[in-house]
């Protein structure tokens, strides 16, 4: 267990040490007191709560995605035809041959509390034509509290080509580690997310790609299969 939840568990012990429960008992609706009482106290995990839920974002949820292109003609839409979670992705085409990105939600407004987050979980499928696929160490993502303040992640080699013609998972930590490099923008802030967004570019012109169950996942969702992940680092 981490020193943090040690604390916020130390600090709960504290203060129910303090907590009348002579008073709690002669409420006339104990349980909605003590329940109240628990959730001033942060104990329904408002973290967690805001979250969304695996895959809810990658399922005929394209009109809160959002795209654009540096050139060409970019377009996304749900994909019933090549999912890999549910019975839709989202497809992202792009016509360019420079930076793409697309994000949710599509108004850059989530506040999502991801303080717990340590892993982002996403499966996506290529397609590309070009020779040597895609560039620039694709697909980088980003967490973004602002436009001019996010964190951003970038894997050390062509991951995306890894994904072509077939489903690849990518799952990246939060802090980023030998396969993903974490650099920040700004000022980043992990409990006021505003913004998913993934990055892809090729060489020459023209790919596309599908994204599927895409999940922001504590340690409680895990053991995770990857054993070069650096996750409980700051939790054992
Ligand atoms: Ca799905
Ligand atoms: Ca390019």
């Amino acid at each position: 267990m981490g020193l943090i939840k040690k604390a916020r568990l130390h600090a709960l012990f504290l203060t129910l040490k303090t907590i009348r429960l002579d008073l709690i008992q002669k409420s006339a609706l104990p349980g909605l007191c003590l329940c109240s009482l628990l959730f001033g106290m942060g104990l329904h995990n408002p973290a967690l709560a805001q979250l969304p839920a695996p895959d809810v974002i990658t399922e005929t949820n394209a009109s809160d995605w959002g795209v654009a292109a540096v050139d060409g003609i970019i377009a996304h839409e749900d994909n019933t035809s090549l999912f890999h979670e549910g019975s839709a992705s989202i497809r992202v085409v792009a016509t360019g041959g420079f930076d793409t990105r697309a994000w949710t939600p599509l108004l850059r407004n989530a506040g999502w509390d991801m303080s717990d987050v340590i892993l982002v979980r996403l499966w996506i499928y290529a397609k590309n034509p070009n020779t040597f696929g895609f560039q620039n160490n694709s697909p980088w993502i980003r967490l973004g509290s602002s436009d001019s303040d996010y964190i951003e992640l970038r894997p050390t080699s062509e991951l995306l080509n890894l994904a072509r013609d077939t489903w690849l998972e990518m799952q990246v930590p939060v802090n980023g580690d030998d396969v993903w490099i974490k650099s920040e923008v700004g000022t980043p802030d992990l409990s006021h997310i505003n913004f998913f967004e993934i990055h892809a570019d090729t060489w020459e012109f023209g790919f596309e790609y599908s994204l599927d169950g895409l999940a922001f996942l504590t340690v409680l969702d895990g053991p995770f299969e990857r054993d070069d992940l650096e996750l409980y680092d700051t939790w054992q």
